[in-house]
């Protein structure tokens, strides 16, 4: 009888935390700065406030326009698993001449140069403020500003762009969550990146999901260094 006891004990334990990792969300920061590809006019700035005390901006005053849909930054990101995803970013955007970036993340979206086609499904309208702050990824239609969320069918390497739109936005980290039902940033568990982040966006060979999930990947293609 006590055996029963136990063994049920035992049974229900790993029942709960085998639920627990499996239904943990996958959340990986990243610094902007880190990007594995930069292009220019898109360029690297320091701000102390900033996480890492740097960013990346297409550099201009507010209204400027002299530089908007140029330059960009690439992510190698690999996703551990098959699902949909949201993206946060954290942005300074002065005002609305300076609040809005082109946002492409392959293989959900098409190999397409937002900036050439201009196709508003890829305009991502920042909330303005002159001080950092999280803004959910939304694409910018004619009938409103919506959240964005991507369907990846499989696990493994996928490319997120993030191009100049206005200059002068400014764009310091970028979190991805496979919560996409979250609207505000403290239900999506958005963070900052840590250092252990950091050194796994350098590496590029792991991803490690919430709830002790660790996945090791292959190494990025080197196109992409
Ligand atoms: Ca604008
Ligand atoms: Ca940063």
């Amino acid at each position: 009888m006590k055996f029963c006891i136990v063994f049920s004990v035992l049974i229900v334990t790993i029942l709960l935390f085998s639920n627990i990792v499996l239904s943990a969300d996958v959340e990986i920061a990243l610094e902007a700065e880190l990007a594995n590809v930069l292009q220019a006019p898109m360029v690297i700035a320091d701000d102390e406030q900033a996480s890492d005390g740097k960013y990346v901006w297409v550099e201009g005053e507010p209204a400027a326009h002299q530089k908007d849909h140029q330059g960009w930054v690439e992510f190698v990101i690999n996703i551990p698993e098959a699902g949909k995803y949201a993206l946060w970013g954290r942005v300074i955007a002065w005002d609305g001449n300076s609040d809005s970036f082109w946002v492409t993340w392959q293989p959900a979206d098409p190999n397409e140069n937002a900036q050439q086609t201009q196709n508003k499904q890829f305009r991502w309208s920042t909330a303005h403020g002159n001080d950092w702050h999280w803004d959910r990824i939304n694409h910018w239609l004619d009938a409103g500003t919506f959240d964005r969320e991507w369907e990846f069918d499989k696990p493994g390497e996928t490319v997120l762009r993030v191009g100049g739109r206005e200059d002068a936005t400014k764009l310091d980290a970028i979190f991805v969550t496979s919560n996409v039902g979250a609207v505000a940033e403290g239900q999506a568990n958005v963070r900052l990146p840590t250092d252990k982040d950091r050194k796994l966006q350098i590496s590029g060979l792991s991803v490690e999901a919430k709830g002790k999930l660790t996945t090791a990947w292959g190494s990025l293609k080197q196109t992409y260094r």
